[in-house]
């Protein structure tokens, strides 16, 4: 039964993103792929435009009248972006995105802060982007990662942190929102373990920063990563906040133009936080125009963004559980997870299910959703997974729904007998 509830007027907010109206295979397009990237508003899609109008020009370097107003807009859009995240403007590192801020913190960082025997503890439910760089670092330094596991409710296992920590554990790494799974995990807690420990805590945010208040000082972590564009920004740009001391006393990741103060044919000065971090041309545009969407963002309110996306969760496992044979993965309770609904039907391949959903225009993502050590754990070739932002609708889901149970009949499986069966173990 579809739910009455508002929290904002979603009409009114889907006007504001032009691609909404657009149609697949001659059907309206819904969009449930946003744990993969989200879409753009008008807001974001205009600045980039004025923009490359306006004041387009290579920053910190021209003294000329473009190249002062695209400094001024890109540390401006800085200032906003570290003031959305919680941390001091020093801190807060442009870099492509959360990938490429983990793999900053692995090179500048842990290649020259850990040495061959020292620990790594990660959980099962990380991307690969938090598992992958670590390997790395394992076979250039000999260091050992172990992975937390998670229980039948997709929750981790608390208990293991303890039982893993040596006096080898030097960095703790979690995900601050699983993007298979949904889990929210008990980010802060960790980041206490990992400082009691006397390890560095590293959370991956991409699937927070975009869906939730995050206080990235609340959390007390060492350092936080997220992406651009699943918080309604462009591609290619995203941020590493991190503590002062720590970025200071690390190395540089890439050398070149912009991060040096001094060079000379004996040796080099590093630039300033976060400058010294940032070499080469950046992406201007995007580091301009990310702060567009956090003001988006923020003008929705991040708690009221929450809510809705947790109404539209709550719906659609709702709806979910009343399809015969289906499996959600993860957290029962809507209030411990994101917009993320992974699931499987009898065993329709995911790949399939997406197939028949776009087909009806509805675009969802299936497979391993870079996360393969999860699947595998889940015991599944892979999930279904439906991830919901605060442009999404009741209504979408029950679309959503009726391709579902259409996938149910393409692949001749029984009909339903009444509706409403329990949600199934995980
Ligand atoms: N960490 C998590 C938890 C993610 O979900 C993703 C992207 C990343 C890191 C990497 O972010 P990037 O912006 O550097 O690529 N996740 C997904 C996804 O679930 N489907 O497509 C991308």
């Amino acid at each position: 039964m579809l739910r009455a509830f508002k929290v904002y007027d979603v009409e009114k907010v889907r006007q504001d993103f032009p691609i909404l109206s657009r149609k697949v295979n001659g059907k309206q397009l819904v969009y449930f792929d946003n744990a993969a990237t989200a879409q753009k508003p008008n807001a974001v899609i205009e600045a980039i435009e004025q923009y490359y109008k306006g004041y387009n020009a290579n920053i910190h370097r021209g003294i000329h009248r473009l190249a002062e107003e695209a400094t001024l807009a890109y540390e401006d859009s800085r200032r906003k972006v570290a003031k959305f995240a919680g941390v001091k403007p020093q801190e807060l590192v442009f870099t492509r995105g959360t990938t490429e801020s983990l793999n900053l913190i692995m090179y500048a960082y842990a290649m020259t802060h850990l040495k061959k025997g020292d620990e790594i503890i990660a959980t099962v439910m990380e991307h690969h982007s938090n598992i992958v760089p670590w390997f790395l670092l394992q076979s250039r330094l000999g260091v050992k990662v172990k992975f937390v596991d998670i229980d039948d409710g997709g929750k981790l296992r608390m208990e293991q942190y303890e039982q893993m920590i040596t006096d080898k554990t030097k960095i703790i790494t979690v995900t601050h929102a699983s993007n298979v799974l949904g889990t929210i995990n008990p980010v802060k807690d960790i980041c206490k373990i990992a400082k009691k420990a006397g390890a560095i805590s590293i959370v991956d945010g991409a699937q927070a920063v975009p869906h939730m208040e995050v206080d990235i000082k609340e959390i007390g972590c060492d350092f936080y990563c997220f992406s651009g564009h699943k918080m309604l920004g462009p591609t290619g740009i995203g941020a590493l906040a991190g503590r002062q001391y720590l970025l200071e006393e690390m190395e540089p990741f890439h050398g070149g133009g912009e991060m040096i103060r001094e060079v000379h044919l004996d040796g080099a000065k590093w630039n300033d936080l976060p400058w010294k971090f940032e070499a080469g041309t950046p992406n201007i545009e995007g580091g301009i125009i990310l702060s567009k969407a956090a003001e988006y963002l923020q003008s929705l309110g991040m708690d009221k963004i929450r809510k809705h996306e947790e109404m539209i969760t709550a719906y659609a496992m709702e709806r979910l559980s009343e399809i015969p044979d289906a499996v959600i993965y993860g957290p029962e309770s809507p209030k411990e997870r994101g917009g993320v609904v992974s699931f499987n039907v009898a065993d329709i391949h995911p790949h399939d299910m997406a197939t028949i959903l776009d087909s009806e225009g509805i675009a969802i993502r299936s497979g391993h959703h870079c996360a393969q050590p999860l699947i595998e754990r889940l015991k599944v070739p892979g999930t279904s997974r439906a991830s919901f932002y605060l442009y999404n609708t009741p209504q979408e889901v029950d679309l959503f729904i009726e391709a579902v149970k259409q996938a149910r009949k393409v692949f001749k499986l029984p009909e339903p007998k009444g509706s409403g069966n329990q949600l199934p173990a995980h």
